[in-house]
């Protein structure tokens, strides 16, 4: 993912470099692209080239282009760091996709990146490509935070850096929605339909969410421009679901071994992959159906499925299997309790979603449960522990709204809370430090610090951030809750908290 710190690749001298050139050397056993790369032309620009579109959209893209839909190839653009164009450049944006699991590696050359764009750089190029009329499509992986807003409201924050900077430099822009914006402003003056904005982020319906920002970005610039954005253009909401680890150098060094080449940057996943899109595409999109795509009129539901019973138990690991000191997703999965306590997550946000006829939430968890135990997956629990102050809500928090007001109790939910107040302490069990990744982890860390590690205080302080907990945070049931949960965690430690951990 982007932002993270990445080793600039040296490939060995000599050694062979995986590009268009070198495909054919490739062990025969190895997919590659079942088309002519040279036949393929742009459709869509792709906002966040990081690992988890690499090992996502654009497989399907992939697949689809083997079907024959050349015109929908991918421009990837980083909104930061130039990594990925670093690597991926020099071996024509080809990349190894490496699928894990307990029974071995499967790997494949994935085409359908086609050129890269590093946006602080190259901000024109990036813009004058969105406008482009074979643009018909603007995706996203952004990540929470991409989208500058509050998290617990969903509202455009105008307060945050990036859009501060992007309303004064609308042509040079920083952020997602300041790029969104000066591409469809283009468009708008050329009389070009605009393009369809698809958000693949974590967020509950992630495509109202983009709406209200980018319609509300738009407002600050020009009310015009927002009604036009309000009536013409289209943000269908998707659900997005494949577990991708960061690359490791292990990771690039088994690839090489696989390929007899090197790739600067493979991305590694697991075998299940899920994408949920509502189908709304007025400038046309490529026949996702033919790819395993799944097309609904309402993504609402399972969203919300997706966001509290997998990430929410993810989160609750990483939190707490941080705390107990457990590497990985996986190794906290071998722990019984700590599996046992994943499941009663996912139990207790059951009764806080309305699926469709059909859906059968048990055996859904039961998979869950099954790919986090993947043992040929090495995901960090420290990674999923990054920005909770853009997780919690969509995650945690709007299930145990949910369960307050349907009177049930909250304390499998206040646990996983408490396990994520101690972790942004930035102090673990043993006082060693924690690297806490999140934009506002330095006021996160000045209210523990103020408040000490003691839980009757440093719970009610953390409540009060009210970007995250809203009027949740007020709540006395909430209040107590957590509390007793924080209180156990210093008391006991996280393992034992969770060994002894048993629902109301
Ligand atoms: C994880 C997700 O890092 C995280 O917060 O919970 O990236 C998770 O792996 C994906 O949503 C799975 O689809």
């Amino acid at each position: 993912s982007e932002g993270t710190k990445f080793v600039h690749p040296n490939p060995i001298e000599g050694r062979l470099r995986l590009s268009n050139a070198s495909l054919d050397r490739l062990p025969g056993q190895i997919r590659r692209p079942a088309y002519n790369r040279s036949d393929i032309r742009p459709g869509i620009v792709h906002l966040g080239i990081g690992a988890f579109h690499r090992a996502h959209q654009a497989v399907v893209i992939d697949d689809l282009l083997a079907q024959g839909a050349s015109g929908w190839g991918i421009v990837g653009a980083s909104l930061r760091s130039p990594d990925t164009r670093d690597a991926l450049i020099p071996q024509d944006c080809l990349y190894t996709l490496a699928v894990r699991s307990g029974a071995g590696t499967e790997h494949r050359i994935i085409g359908s990146v086609l050129e890269t764009i590093v946006a602080p750089a190259n901000p024109a190029v990036l813009i004058a490509r969105m406008a482009d009329p074979a643009t018909r499509i603007v995706s996203l992986t952004v990540t929470e935070k991409g989208y500058c807003h509050t998290p617990q409201a969903g509202e455009l924050d105008e307060q945050h850096p990036d859009i501060v900077h992007d309303l004064q430099h609308p042509d040079a822009p920083r952020s997602a929605p300041g790029f969104i914006v000066a591409a469809l402003a283009r468009r708008q003056a050329a009389g070009t339909v605009p393009f369809t904005i698809l958000s693949c982020d974590n967020l509950a319906a992630n495509g109202h969410t983009a709406k209200r920002i980018v319609t509300q970005f738009a407002a600050l610039r020009s009310r015009e421009l927002a009604r036009w954005i309000e009536d013409e253009v289209a943000f269908p909401s998707t659900m997005v679901d494949r577990i991708v680890p960061e690359t490791t150098e292990a990771d690039r060094a088994s690839v090489a071994a696989a390929l007899g080449m090197t790739d600067a940057w493979p991305v590694v996943t697991e075998p299940f992959t899920q994408w949920i899109v509502e189908d709304r595409f007025p400038a046309g999109r490529p026949d996702f159906v033919a790819a395993g795509v799944q097309l609904v009129s309402d993504v609402t539901p399972f969203e919300h499925m997706k966001l509290r019973l997998l990430n929410a138990s993810h989160s609750a690991l990483a939190y707490l299997g941080y705390l107990a000191g457990f590497e990985t997703i996986a190794a906290a999965m071998t722990d019984a309790r700590f599996a046992a306590y994943a499941r009663q997550v996912m139990e207790d946000a059951a009764p806080t979603l309305e699926m469709p006829a059909g859906t059968d939430l048990a055996a859904y968890s039961v998979s869950l449960l099954q790919r986090f135990s993947n043992p040929a997956l090495h995901h960090r629990t420290w990674q999923i522990a990054m920005d909770g102050s853009q997780k919690l809500p969509q995650r945690l928090l709007a299930a145990m709204q949910d369960r307050l007001r349907m009177g049930l109790p909250i304390d499998t939910h206040a646990l996983a809370v408490a396990g994520w107040m101690r972790y942004v302490t930035a102090r673990d069990e043993a006082g060693g430090a924690i690297d806490v990744r999140d934009p506002i982890a330095a006021k996160l860390k000045a209210i523990a610090d103020s408040a000490g590690p003691v839980a009757d205080r440093l719970a009610p302080a953390l409540l009060e951030v009210s970007s995250i907990f809203g009027t949740l945070g007020g709540d006395t049931r909430m209040r107590s809750a957590v509390t007793q949960a924080l209180a156990k965690l210093y008391e006991v430690g996280a393992r034992q908290a969770v060994q002894e951990f048993r629902p109301v």
